[in-house]
């Protein structure tokens, strides 16, 4: 196969580790309309900054749809059927988020991926997100589906114990990372987002994660 510029098949799945899958470049083409899904959830649930059990802020913003969202607060991280902003259910999680997390889930080895809730991230220059491992969910057989929208960020991909060596990765807009099974308990991070200047989210960066909060995996 000869590639040129212009070709729009995405790469190939890249290995990252046992279990976990970078699908480079697999949002870039509905990149659009993952922003204009994300935008719409936003204006029904805006982004806020929520609190860490030790009382400072998180320095991403955050919101969340589908049944279930993913909070912080002085009592710790879990996942709640309310919107502790508004009382109210999350907004339901749009058909065309779903769809193309599910998708991506099975590029990568994961039939059976059907996510309960997605937690977006949305980081502007100097927000990062500190070492910290995904433990909240009820079956950690289940993957996690990470997109990356607008500006690009180094990704801090460690190991099972806090003090394991890390790689640096960049996620750059349109990235999927799909990551279960014997790493599914990695640390990882994001370092402080850099200045830039984006075609879609001029100084934003948007991530969002697809999860199984509170189903078994495979779903049936
Ligand atoms: C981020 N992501 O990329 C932060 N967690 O902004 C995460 O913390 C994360 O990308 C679990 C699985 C995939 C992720
Ligand atoms: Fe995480």
């Amino acid at each position: 196969m000869t590639l040129s510029l212009f070709d729009t098949e995405p790469a190939a799945p890249e290995r990252l580790d046992v279990g976990a899958v970078l699908l480079r470049g697999f949002a870039t083409a509905q990149a659009g309309q993952w922003v204009a899904e994300v935008q719409a959830l936003q204006a029904a649930s805006p982004f806020r900054i929520m609190q860490v059990p030790g009382g400072k802020s998180m320095s991403v913003a955050t919101t969340s749809c589908g049944e279930w969202g993913w909070i912080s607060d002085a009592g710790g991280y879990r996942y709640s059927a309310a919107n502790p902003q508004t009382g109210g259910s999350w907004p339901a999680m749009p058909v065309f988020l779903a769809s193309q997390a599910q998708a991506a889930a099975r590029a990568a080895g994961y039939a059976g991926f059907v996510p309960d809730t997605c937690l977006i991230n949305r980081y502007r220059p100097g927000a990062r997100m500190g070492l910290h491992r995904d433990q909240d969910e009820a079956d950690f057989a289940a993957p996690i589906v990470s997109v990356s929208l607008g500006l690009g960020c180094t990704f801090l991909w460690g190991g099972l114990r806090r003090q394991d060596p890390v790689r640096r990765i960049a996620l750059l807009h349109g990235d999927v990372l799909v990551w279960g099974g014997p790493t599914r308990l990695t640390y990882h991070g994001v370092s402080p987002l850099k200045e830039g200047h984006h075609h879609l989210l001029a100084d934003e960066r948007w991530n969002l994660t697809f999860r199984m909060a509170k189903a078994g995996y495979p779903a049936r």
